[in-house]
């Protein structure tokens, strides 16, 4: 019998959230990016996955990033876009095109912030989106992204 590939999941965390923790606490907690991480490699390990996590400000970089998931052997994405959430026609189109599955996280409840950030680019070529979960947005998008690829 054929051994079962490892799901091998792409965590991409988009502009400024390697300032958590350090501010704005009260809209987006204490937690660390790392500590996020730490959690994150701690789920994956209990749902026996690979993850493996980055961090980019620049919204090319993100792309390359998306557009190079499949060759690069990765079965799936999460991703939090932060802001390029609301203004990347670039960053839907990579996610569109990227040949696996992602889903959208958000550490707030973006529909419940200002108006501009009600609207999301990215969450229509997702196949799910969580936010408002604090970190735990993070680990509930994972289970999400696990559940679709065990069933692909
Ligand atoms: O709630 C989320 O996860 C967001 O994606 C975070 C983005 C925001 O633009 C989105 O609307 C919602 C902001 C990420 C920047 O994070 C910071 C963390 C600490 C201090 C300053 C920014």
């Amino acid at each position: 019998m054929k051994a079962k590939k490892q799901i091998r999941a792409l965590v991409i965390h988009g502009p400024n959230l390697n300032l958590l923790g350090k501010r704005e606490p009260r809209v987006y907690g204490k937690t660390s990016l790392q500590r996020i991480n730490q959690l994150i490699q701690a789920e994956a390990k209990s749902l026996n996955i690979q993850a493996d996590m980055v961090q980019s400000n620049h919204e090319g970089e993100l792309v390359d990033l998306i557009g190079g998931a499949k060759v690069n052997h990765y079965s799936g994405i999460l991703i939090n876009p932060a802001a390029y959430t609301h203004t990347s026609v670039a960053l839907r189109d990579a996610l569109a095109a990227c040949g696996v599955p992602a889903v959208e996280v958000h550490i707030s409840n973006i529909y419940g912030r200002e108006e501009f950030r009600h609207q999301s680019l990215t969450a229509a070529v997702c196949v799910g989106q969580v936010s408002g979960f604090g970190e735990q947005s993070y680990l509930l998008g994972l289970h999400g992204l696990v559940k679709i690829l065990r069933n692909k």
